[in-house]
Parts: structure tokens; sequence; C-alpha cells
């Protein structure tokens, strides 16, 4: 009996490290910060998922924020067809094959989630994730890359 309960906490303890090392969780505040700067996926994963949570506790429409991730050379430039596309399209552009994922824009409170096929991700090449409502990207962004 002692040797099974050993052995699963072993597996549950196993599982959770490997559940781990492919997802992490950001949160975005009402100062526009985002906890975290960095991210490196590991070339292991499959697919690696983000958890997001707006931890302040403005509205969407007065302090709305993404998480978007896209190549470094493409920010400006989805940023401003995203500012195009409005709030009513979580100032992202429909369709924008430049995005590699995002989440819903989301108020303080609230949290969404993005999986992403890791395949996706070239080594080498340099991944931005920034926050898309007009005028947190500034503040609100930081790098991804693949190990
Ligand atoms: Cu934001």
């Amino acid at each position: 009996m002692q040797k099974i309960i050993f052995t699963t906490a072993l597996a549950l303890l196993s599982g959770m490290a490997l559940a781990g090392t492919c997802d992490t969780t950001i949160t975005g505040d009402d100062a526009m910060n985002f906890s975290i700067k960095n991210i490196t996926v590991p070339q292991s994963c499959k697919n690696f998922t983000i958890n997001f949570k707006h931890v302040g506790k403005m509205a969407k429409k007065a302090m709305g924020h993404n998480w978007v991730l896209v190549e470094t050379k493409d920010v400006n430039a989805v940023t401003a067809d995203g500012i195009k596309a409005g709030i009513e399209n979580d100032y992202i552009k429909k369709g924008d094959g430049r995005i590699i994922a995002s989440t819903k824009m989301i108020g303080g409170g609230e949290q969404a989630t993005v999986s992403f096929d890791v395949s996706k991700l070239t080594a080498g090449k340099t991944y931005t994730f920034f926050c898309a409502f007009p005028g947190h990207s500034g503040l609100m962004r930081g790098t991804m890359k693949l190990s």
C-alpha cells in the first residue's frame, strides 16, 4: 500500500514538472506592466501555453490587455493595423497572418489562455509579445525565443 502511494506521488510530481516547462503565467496590471519580459520556449514542447491574467481593476475599454505574439520585425505594422481594427476586434486585424498567437482582450480580474504550436517558432529568430491596446505596446512588451 505504501509503495503504491509513493509511486503515485512520484508520477504526479513528474507530471507537474513536465507540464511546467511548456506553459507560463503572465499578468498585466492597471499600470501597463507585464509581469515577465522574457519567455524561453523549450524546443521539446509540442505546444506552449500562455496563462494570461489581468490583475488590475480597470475595465476593458479603459485598460484592456491582451497578449499577442509576432516576429519582432512585425510589431509596429501589426500594432498600427490593430488600432484601425478597433476595440470590437480586440485591436487585432481580422485574419492577420503575421500573428503567431493571441489572447482575447480582457479587463481587470479576467483571464485568458492561448496555446500555440511550437513548430511555428524558428531557432535564432526573435519574437516579441505585446499588448495591442492603443498606447500600451511601448511598455507592455517582451521577447520570446526558442531554446
Ligand atoms: Cu494593455
